[in-house]
């Protein structure tokens, strides 16, 4: 007989990892990823991408290479910028995996929230069911690969040296969950005061 296959919602997903964070940036991807975060704990470091599908995790490579430079410079230990992306979206801008692995951020997690379809949208199939997104990072050269679905160890992808690829692999559907109340120029320059007060 075959194993059911147990796994958790996509706002459990993002609820259980945000429980491990503590001075980490958080870059979240378009539509309810963003809006699920919102609701469970809205905060000065995330910054919720509402406009551009697929480039949450170019955002957060270039925010990671910057946080990077910056902490060499002072000689300080850099901060983790954490990316939610979804499976679409990754799947939308895959040469950003190229990208991520020959820059190579120590201090980026790149978590793709993988419920195998455009959820915010409709629940349209992607090709992630076809396609195993961990193989890929793999390939690219990521220097760790997790893949979580019953439990998550959100532990382990913040000691590992990064980058840092989490499959996390998440039940289609979405909360029931309001908007966000915030516009991008808001989200936009709070993130960007965080950002200046600590490097
Ligand atoms: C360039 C572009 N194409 C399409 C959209 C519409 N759109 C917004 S979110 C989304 C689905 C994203 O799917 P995925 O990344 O898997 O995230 P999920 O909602 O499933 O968590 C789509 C198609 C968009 N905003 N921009
Ligand atoms: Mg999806």
């Amino acid at each position: 007989m075959l194993k059911e296959v147990i796994k958790m919602d996509r706002i459990e997903a993002i609820s259980q990892i945000i429980d491990e964070l503590d001075q980490e940036l958080v870059v979240c991807n378009i539509g309810f990823p963003s809006r699920e975060l919102y609701h469970l704990q809205d905060h000065e470091k995330n910054f919720y991408m509402l406009g551009s599908m697929g480039l949450a995790s170019s955002i957060g490579l270039g925010l990671s290479l910057s946080l990077l430079k910056n902490a060499e410079t002072e000689n300080q230990s850099p901060r983790k910028v954490v990316v939610f992306d979804g499976d679409g979206s990754i799947l939308m801008n895959l040469g950003s995996l190229v990208t991520i692995s020959a820059q190579g951020p120590l201090n980026l997690i790149l978590v793709v929230l993988d419920n195998q379809c455009y959820g915010s949208t409709g629940s349209q199939c992607t090709y992630s069911e076809e396609v195993d997104l961990s193989l890929l990072a793999e390939s690219a050269g990521f220097e760790t690969v997790l893949v979580f679905q019953e439990e998550i160890n959100f532990e382990k992808a913040l000691q590992s040296k990064g980058p840092v690829f989490v499959h996390m692999k998440v039940n289609p559907g979405n909360a029931d969950v309001p908007i966000i109340d915030l516009n991008p120029e808001e989200i936009k320059y709070r993130f960007m005061k965080e950002i200046e007060n600590k490097l």
